[in-house]
């Protein structure tokens, strides 16, 4: 039986909107364990981990409180590190998304020490590809994929270490969903080739096709790991979010997504990550979360599985 960690990161330093620090208590609310103990694992909630809280201070030198978030991170890669060391499976509650270079990171260390190929599917409505000098608000949860890519402060690049490589390279990483992207940013994505399957392609070719595309090269060798932002679902699916953008997936195309990454059998690490239960009505997006996550560790409506 897999043992499923769940780690709490209580904590929105990353945005400039507050709530997403909610997030882990409104996934626990919403029946995130017994949901994945439903699911067939050994769930273990690890609680939630400790650091700074959000001074609300202003921008400086390019960023809002990159202290604070390279304390977050930090915590984040030793949970995550210690869960895939144990052979578990680690699901990072967030808090916001800046929280992914610490889940990232510990999980490409994991493979590079093991010779495991990695795969990161990045859902969201934004590209999070900002650097210090191309952000306009200096908000981290902007600038997790550049991070990962290297392009950042050293306290987020360095995360496994002095000498450590850049966590990712830019054919490990794929953008889903992503319809609110900053001209530079556009730029960084381009000029670093990162496959994007924006909302313009998921319309053109559906959602089935980007999701076979997106998994052609994950075979049973890969360990996938999938960083999910809530805003990526259209905001009327999903209201509780700081930073919706309209014009999202659906519902249905969204779980569509999950089971056709529980199909692939490769997932071995994952990130729900911008809830913001202070924006949300009756805690429905934290329910839908859970939902997703179901359908993400194999639940089916399948009447005949194939
Ligand atoms: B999220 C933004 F300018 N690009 O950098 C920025 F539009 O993790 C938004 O995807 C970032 O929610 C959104 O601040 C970060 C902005
Ligand atoms: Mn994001
Ligand atoms: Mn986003
Ligand atoms: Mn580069």
């Amino acid at each position: 039986m897999t043992t499923l960690t769940l780690i709490g990161a209580p904590t929105d330093v990353g945005a400039s909107v507050l709530g997403a620090s909610m997030g882990p208590d409104a996934l626990r609310i919403a029946g995130i364990a017994r949901a994945m103990q439903a699911r067939g694992f050994d769930v273990r909630d690890q609680g939630n981990l400790a650091g700074p809280g959000n001074p609300q201070a202003e921008p400086a030198s390019g960023f809002r409180h990159l202290a604070e978030v390279a304390a977050w991170n930090r915590a984040v890669y030793e949970a995550t590190h210690a869960a895939l060391q144990a052979g578990q499976l680690p699901l990072l509650m967030g808090g916001d998304h800046c929280l992914a270079i610490g889940s990232i990171s510990a999980v490409a260390q994991h493979c590079r020490a093991r010779g495991r190929r990695l795969k990161v599917l990045w859902f969201d409505a934004h590209a999070d590809a900002n650097t210090p000098e191309s952000s306009p608000s200096g908000n981290l949860h902007g600038m997790p994929v550049a991070c990962l890519l290297g392009h950042g402060p050293a306290q987020l690049t360095r995360l496994a270490g002095p000498e450590a490589p850049p966590a990712l390279q830019s054919g490990q990483i794929t953008l889903i969903g992503v319809r609110s992207v900053d001209a530079t940013e556009k730029r960084f994505v381009n000029e670093h080739g990162i496959e994007v399957y924006d909302m313009r392609t998921i319309d053109e070719l559906g959602m089935r096709a980007v999701m076979q595309a997106a998994l052609a090269d994950v075979d049973q060798d890969t360990h996938l790991h999938v960083s999910f932002d809530m805003d990526c679902l259209d905001p009327s699916v999903a209201p509780g979010v700081g930073t919706g953008v309209r014009g999202g997936p659906t519902y249905r195309e969204t779980q569509l997504c999950m089971e056709m990454l529980a199909d692939c059998g490769a997932l071995g690490s994952a990130d729900l990550v911008e809830l913001n239960p202070a924006l949300d009505v009756r805690n429905q997006t934290a329910e839908l979360a859970v939902d997703l996550l179901e359908s993400l560790f194999g639940k089916s409506t399948l009447m005949r599985p194939q």
